[in-house]
């Protein structure tokens, strides 16, 4: 199945006028403005690249701990050594290396298998990538000047607040959640590119399952990573402004970390590796050259483990004194996730039982992770029951567990898609050869590393400590587990050599080189800009397989926008449910905006890790106006004519707003992530109340009724404006609506002010008691929160003064509005719970 070239034209010529304008339109620019691209093909593959460099990085710290291991009483790294490699390893690990590595991928492939030309946001997508590119360096960076964070990826208080001076554990809640707000970033970009980007045909049944898995992935980080995010304020005002919210002796609680740290920290595990059962629901039925078996079986059971998950966090708090109670109910709950994890598996299992298995190196990794995972998972239901897992806890039987669940959950089968899609990156295949050296080098290097931890564990080595006795009975099998590592880390450096090696001389890879039946595979060797050729209608959830001459008729460009007339992006925007077109969407090209806007934002975070609050206040602003700039010249731009025909004689509109639109959508599912993150605050205040037999104590005064509710009414009158003012631009009222929106704006400062007043005038004092603290932030939280709405109904106001908001063209006042819904809320539950929880509770 080569690609029909011409004989004459060089290879990946254009073939006539209409290609050569897509080729055009879609040229990746070259020299130092490549660095501009926001195309998903070239940032998806930054991005793989920058989080497998940080996997390396992370392999590393961890042989430096196996040699500090391999012999007792070592001195080969001091305590303060290892504790900083200790928690750089398994920071790194999670935020740096497992999230965004799925991130990245998603990123590369999801518009190849959804037939789109790019991801609905390729700035976001961007801005994303530099967020944590930047957040990253800065992260690891800390390690070389000795101030790395050495509180375990766990980073519990009082230990990383009381106990550790110096800037580390600020550089870990502040870097990290830069990088969290990238990763929300991405996920945001990604669900809406598997709702609405979808080419026509493609029913939600037909979806290619990675895009299932990526809908549950993703819409897992937009609700975990929230209260993570909530848990570093919470931390970072401790450490940096004395607001004692885990202080016990002035009415904090540590354990309130510990719940917004496992209420994230759960998840994230299956946020790992769901992902790699993504991968091998694309790769089994390759191999087995037949359909999955059970596609809404497995389809409904992704949805459930990422619900299940959600519920298993107290697992990690086994050992902290909870109530008998609670302990029953989460060990069940942990020991049910296991069937619909089961349902996954026994699916491809009966896939590939159905089918004729062509062993090849992407199914021998898929083969050695389910061995690997499966293993980790039935130690996994031990640690599940209670008073197994007070023995074990802090030994090495854990982290014998959870490296089996995560190298064989996630690692094994990234290699393995590693080898399956590496064509699609660069058009060049992966060696078998080396592919096999490296399948047995890791498989066995993992298990003479991991296995013997069992034992080293239950003969009573603690975890997390830097050194041990001899004489313990630990010698030999620790010094096998550092053998181990370094198999492990051989199998790895062929695997890195096999992607790295030069490739020049070899030829291209064949078209579709493992006669798959999903869409990515139609992509042209050598790989073309513009993704495909022409947007097809599918028919089937393996349209390579069952519908005949689709490669050639969308070759010749018989589909949708087979061309690019004006020179400009385009892509396809189909309904939700059964993917009707509903829009030729414009997507910006190349462009710096987004790696600026990284830049200062990183800025932000970088100087307040440091307490130059002037720089820090400074990039904010240069982050706000970059931002202001990109949608100003980027977003909502009214075309040159209303409709565009896109082929087979479709006339589709190229603007729309509301909740068809993309950017509704984006809007929309941003604000739930935000909204989780402020729920996760009021748990806080909630959860106060419930140790404490006061609380609100008798010694505060409370902010008082007066003028939190002056503060609400007032925002609430703005909230009716803005909604007032958007039915007044529809109507094309120009006079009344800037009356109204400028209205709006001042009521919303007058309503901030009031709110801020609230604890300030009735001298709350935040480094007093818990409960003046939470009163303070989530006051802070709702007037930072007012204040961006006041900006946006600024930017209307000006956006209709320029000429680029009108009566029909309304994308910009229709997604503030819809920001306001969820700013309302946030008012009328933070008057409520500050003003008039107190009175209820007395
Ligand atoms: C590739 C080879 C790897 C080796 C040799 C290795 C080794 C280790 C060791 C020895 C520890 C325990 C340190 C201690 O308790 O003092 C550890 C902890 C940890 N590792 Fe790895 N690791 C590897 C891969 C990974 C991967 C791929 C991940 C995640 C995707 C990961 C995540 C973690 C985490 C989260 C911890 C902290 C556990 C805790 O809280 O106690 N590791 N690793
Ligand atoms: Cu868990």
């Amino acid at each position: 199945m080569n690609s029909p070239a011409d004989n004459d034209a060089p290879e990946g010529a254009p073939k006539n006028v209409q290609e050569q304008r897509l080729l055009e339109t879609w040229r990746t620019p070259r020299g130092w403005r490549y660095w501009s691209a926001v195309n998903n093909t070239e940032v998806g593959l930054w991005y793989t690249v920058t989080s497998g460099c940080f996997f390396l990085f992370a392999g590393v710290l961890a042989l430096l701990m196996r040699v500090q291991l391999a012999t007792p009483g070592a001195e080969f790294l001091s305590a303060d050594r290892y504790n900083q490699i200790f928690t750089m390893h398994g920071s790194v690990m999670m935020f740096l290396f497992a999230v965004p590595i799925f991130e990245a991928i998603s990123i590369l492939l999801l518009p190849q298998m959804m037939g789109a030309r790019d991801l609905p946001f390729p700035r976001l997508s961007a801005y994303g990538y530099y967020s944590f590119l930047i957040g990253g360096v800065f992260v690891c960076g800390s390690l070389f000047f000795d101030a790395a964070p050495k509180g375990g990826w766990f980073m519990y208080p009082p230990m990383t607040t009381d106990y550790q001076p110096g800037i580390g554990a600020d550089i870990w809640l502040l870097g990290l959640s830069f990088i969290e707000i990238a990763s929300i970033a991405a996920a945001v970009e990604l669900i809406v590119g598997v709702l609405k980007c979808r080419p026509p045909g493609m029913r939600i049944n037909l979806i290619p399952l990675y895009g299932w898995y990526i809908l549950v992935v993703a819409g897992m980080i937009l609700f975990a990573f929230p209260p993570l995010i909530a848990g570093d304020i919470l931390l970072e005002m401790e450490r940096a402004f004395d607001w004692p919210f885990f202080d016990p002796s002035r009415g904090g609680d540590p354990m309130l970390w510990q719940h917004l740290f496992w209420i994230f920290g759960h998840p994230e595990v299956y946020i790992v590796f769901l992902p790699s059962v993504a991968l091998m629901a694309m790769i089994v039925p390759t191999f087995a050259r037949t359909p999955i078996v059970g596609y809404g079986w497995v389809v409904l059971a992704a949805v459930g483990t990422g619900f299940l998950s959600f519920g298993l966090w107290v697992h990690h708090m086994f050992t902290t004194g909870l109530p008998a109670v609670t302990l029953g109910v989460f060990s069940a709950a942990s020991q049910a996730v296991a069937i619909p994890t089961g349902i996954q598996l026994f699916c491809f299992l009966a896939t590939l039982v159905a089918g004729r298995v062509v062993v090849s190196v992407p199914l021998l990794f898929i083969f050695a992770s389910l061995a690997t995972f499966v293993f980790g998972g039935l130690t996994g239901v031990m640690v599940a029951v209670a008073p197994f897992d007070l023995q074990a806890h802090d030994t090495y039987f854990v982290v014998g567990h959870l490296h089996y669940v995560l190298v064989g959950g996630t690692i094994f089968p990234l290699i393995g898609g590693a080898y399956y899609y590496y064509p699609l990156a660069t058009a060049k295949q992966l060696s078998p050869r080396l592919g096999k050296i490296a399948f047995w080098l890791l498989l066995v290097g993992f298990n003479i590393t991991f296995l013997p931890m069992h034992w080293t564990g239950l003969l009573g080595m603690p975890r997390r400590v830097y050194t041990y006795p001899a004489g313990m009975g630990f010698e030999t099998l620790n010094l096998i587990s550092t053998v181990g590592a370094f198999v492990l880390a051989l199998g790895f450096l062929v695997v890195l050599w096999d992607i790295v090696r030069p490739k020049g001389k070899e030829p291209y890879a064949p078209r579709n080189p493992w006669d798959a039946g999903t869409l990515e595979w139609l992509a042209e060797m050598p790989l073309k800009p513009w993704g495909i050729r022409s947007v097809p209608i599918i028919k089937s959830r393996y349209p390579l397989w069952d519908q005949e001459d689709l490669v050639r008729d969308i070759d010749d460009g018989r589909f949708y926008l087979p061309d690019a007339e004006e020179g400009l992006r385009e892509t396809l925007v189909t309904s939700v449910i059964d993917a009707r077109p509903e829009q030729c969407l414009r997507v910006p090209g190349p462009t710096f905006l987004p790696m600026i806007s990284a830049a200062f934002t990183g800025g932000v975070f970088i100087f307040g890790t440091y307490h130059w609050w002037t720089p820090s206040l400074l990039s904010g602003a240069g982050a706000v106006a970059t931002i202001l700039i990109w949608l100003w010249t980027g977003t909502a731009r009214a075309p040159e004519k209303e409709t565009k025909n896109v082929g087979l004689g479709l006339e589709l509109p190229i603007y729309i707003s509301g909740p068809s639109s993309v950017g509704w959508w984006a809007m929309f599912i941003t604000m739930l992530g935000d909204a989780t993150a402020f729920i996760s605050l009021v748990f806080g205040y909630f959860f106060y109340w419930t140790i404490h037999d006061d609380f609100p104590p008798e010694t505060s005064a409370g902010p008082g009724v007066m003028w939190p509710v002056a503060g609400g009414l007032l925002m609430l009158l703005a909230y009716g404006m803005t909604i007032a003012a958007w039915r007044l631009n529809r109507a094309d009222r120009s006079g009344v609506f800037y009356f109204t929106l400028g209205t709006a704006a001042l009521l919303t400062v007058g309503g901030a002010a009031a709110l801020y007043a609230a604890p300030w005038v009735t001298g709350l004092d935040p480094t007093r008691h818990s409960y003046d603290a939470i009163v303070w932030l989530l006051v802070g939280w709702t007037v930072l929160h007012a204040l961006v709405g006041v900006l946006m109904q600024l930017y209307c106001l000006a956006r209709r003064s320029a000429g680029l908001m009108t009566a029909r063209h309304d994308a910009d006042i229709t997604n503030v509005t819809l920001y306001w819904h969820f700013l309302a809320l946030t008012v009328a539950l933070t008057v409520g719970v500050i003003a008039g929880f107190p009175l209820l509770s007395k």
